[in-house]
């Protein structure tokens, strides 16, 4: 028998390890909740984490059995979450996309001109992309419309956290478990569609070692998952200055041109910034790990990190994307900017989503 919250097979031998039940629930409940599913519902409180080699080599098995898969990305973290080696797997499938959170983006941002955006960037048609928000239904009705239309099963997959048991729980009479925890869903939960005959498929969410985010604790991580709307923050920065996003990321820059750069930082609301001159930057992410500077949430939580410098030439077409922290805007370009950031996380540029004359100071388009 599975755990409805979470789809882990329900055991009743050992309160450490997954799927662990009370046997006197067990006999009670028709649709029995685990004792980890329990907890994360009633306190908020994750108590076993997950194992991680779990995912990306089960995708081939998981998906075997199903034609049409719903990709569901997460739009504040796109880059991070739309993975090549995911759809290395998806090849011979019929895919649609499902981008989530689109609430937290900068109000500015027109669902139109994000649909433009995510149909160069994924390289399909508008029909196969649904724009959508569970907190705010942003996209739910169509994509149900869609869900009902297609009179097939479909699988649902994802990176973890993105918001795939979320969206689910909107199309069919179940409550999975949802928490900002990853790896929230463990097993394989297959749900009919509401008025329909057919099923959705929840699945567990899949493992990354390439975003910021990947290197936080799972109770860090849940913090610093993006609730509000992203915090935008504009900068204009000479060349002896520097930023800190967390204490895991440094920028400094390079420009010619006689006009100072000007460009905006994306983050989670619970990330916090910090601009100082260059010669203290490297001593402040050092010493002020965890209170100053979040992520991490505490001072000890900063493992040994072995860094890397990278460099990167932006201009007002570019958005630097830092995988699993944030995103950058140029206002005014161009000019390098030089990042001291993990080894193991992954940065690139990416033709911009905002409109650089968005929000603050309106420049000359
Ligand atoms: N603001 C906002 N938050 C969302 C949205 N969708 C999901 N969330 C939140 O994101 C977190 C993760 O949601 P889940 O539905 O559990 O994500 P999941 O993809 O099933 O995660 P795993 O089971 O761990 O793979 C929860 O805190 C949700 O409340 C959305 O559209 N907008
Ligand atoms: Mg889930
Ligand atoms: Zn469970």
């Amino acid at each position: 028998m599975k755990c409805r919250g979470c789809g882990v097979e329900l055991q009743t031998i050992d309160p450490e390890k997954p799927g662990y039940i009370p046997e006197h629930v067990l006999e009670t409940e028709d649709e029995p909740l685990c004792q980890r599913c329990y907890r994360i519902e009633h306190y908020g409180k994750l108590t076993i984490p997950i194992e991680e080699e779990l995912f990306l080599h089960k995708i081939e098995d998981i998906t075997k059995d199903f034609r049409k898969i719903l990709y569901v990305i997460d739009l504040t973290d796109f880059e991070g979450t739309f993975r090549n080696e995911i759809m290395d797997y998806l090849r011979e499938k019929e895919v649609f996309y499902a981008i989530t959170k689109f609430d937290l983006m900068p109000r500015s941002l027109s669902s139109i001109e994000v649909q433009e955006w995510l149909k160069v960037r994924l390289n399909t048609d508008s029909e196969h992309i649904f724009l959508t928000s569970s907190r705010n239904g942003f996209g739910l009705k169509k994509l149900e419309k869609f869900l009902k239309s297609l009179k097939e099963d479909i699988l649902v997959i994802g990176v973890t956290n993105v918001g795939k048991s979320s969206l689910i729980s909107k199309f069919t009479d179940s409550s999975p478990t949802i928490s900002p925890f990853p790896g929230t869903t463990l097993g394989i939960l297959k749900r009919k569609i509401k008025g329909s005959k057919y099923y959705i498929i929840d699945t567990p969410g899949i493992l990354t070692n390439d975003r910021v985010i990947d290197l936080l604790t799972p109770e860090c991580q849940a913090k610093i998952l993006n609730t509000n709307q992203l915090t935008r923050k504009t900068y204009k920065l000479s060349d002896d200055r520097a930023i800190l996003i967390g204490a895991y990321c440094k920028i400094e820059l390079e420009y010619d041109s006689e006009y100072l750069p000007i460009f905006q930082i994306f983050a989670p609301k619970n990330v916090k910034f910090h601009e100082t001159k260059k010669e203290k930057a490297d001593e402040l992410m050092r010493e002020r790990a965890g209170d100053l500077l979040i992520p991490p949430c505490k001072k000890d939580e900063m493992k040994d990190i072995e860094w890397k410098e990278q460099e990167f030439n932006l201009n007002e077409e570019k958005e630097l994307v830092i995988f699993g922290l944030a995103f950058i805007n140029v206002k005014r370009g161009p000019f390098k900017m030089k990042l001291k950031i993990p080894k193991d996380v992954n940065v690139v540029v990416r033709n911009r989503l905002l409109k650089p004359q968005r929000g603050g100071k309106k420049h000359e388009s």
